[in-house]
């Protein structure tokens, strides 16, 4: 059966690899899987077709056969259990690289998210600049705990699994920002993560994908 993802048609980021199908190629890269990507645009999204994929008319989801899911957390966590390689045999390891997910998802991503809304949608507010460095506390306090918790390791639990995939996902999203490299573990670790030739192969598609045709249009 084939797999089928949505990505931007053209990511804002022009292919830096910041939008959430990056994470959900990178999955099916290592859990070895071939998948198609079909191209949604911003007005396509809020539209009846894919609102019925995606309630909330984002990017990214996945198709299989009769089963289509979104929450690019999901999708991973659905690649791993049905793949293997993302996720230990260890019913007590896996529950520890399920717990990250969710950690990096719930506890993590939601202070690096507030700083894109800190800076992109309310950039212009007159209460602005307060702000931000509040945002910007926040998140050092968490990356803090994190890079305090890896110390000397390699990965959040044992081998890489899943929940390195999920939460180096999240933490390159910080990259535009330069705070990961006021953790020096954090920025080896999201380094070490994209080193892996999975990584690698789903980087260069999802660029391929959002800059092609755009040397030859002169746009
Ligand atoms: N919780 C959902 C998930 O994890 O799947 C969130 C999905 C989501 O936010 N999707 C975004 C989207 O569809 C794209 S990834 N936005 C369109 C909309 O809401 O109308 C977020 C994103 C967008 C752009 C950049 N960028 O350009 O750097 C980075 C990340």
């Amino acid at each position: 059966m084939t797999i089928t993802i949505t990505a931007f048609e053209r990511s804002p980021d022009g292919g830096m690899g910041l939008a959430r199908d990056t994470r959900v190629r990178w999955a099916l890269e290592e859990a070895g899987q071939a998948y198609t990507v079909l191209p949604v645009s911003f007005q396509a999204m809020k539209e009846p077709e894919h609102l019925a994929r995606h309630p909330f008319g984002q990017i990214p989801t996945f198709e299989e056969g009769d089963l289509a899911i979104f929450e690019s957390g999901a999708i991973i966590f659905h690649i791993a259990q049905r793949y293997p390689g993302l996720l230990p045999d260890d019913a007590n390891a896996r529950a520890r690289a399920v717990t990250w997910m969710f950690a990096a998802l719930s506890t993590v991503e939601p202070p690096i998210l507030d700083l894109a809304i800190a800076k992109f949608q309310e950039g212009d507010k007159p209460w602005s600049q307060d702000r931000l460095p509040l945002v910007q506390n926040r998140i050092r306090e968490r990356l803090g705990k994190l890079s305090d918790r890896m110390g000397d390791a390699q990965w959040l639990d044992g081998d890489f699994s899943a929940a390195d995939l999920v939460m180096v996902s999240v933490l390159q999203r910080l990259k535009p920002s330069g705070m990961l490299g006021e953790f020096p573990t954090l920025a080896a670790y999201v380094a070490r993560a994209e080193e892996r030739p999975a990584f690698q192969r789903a980087f260069a598609d999802q660029l391929a994908f959002n800059t092609a045709g755009k040397a030859a249009s002169g746009a």
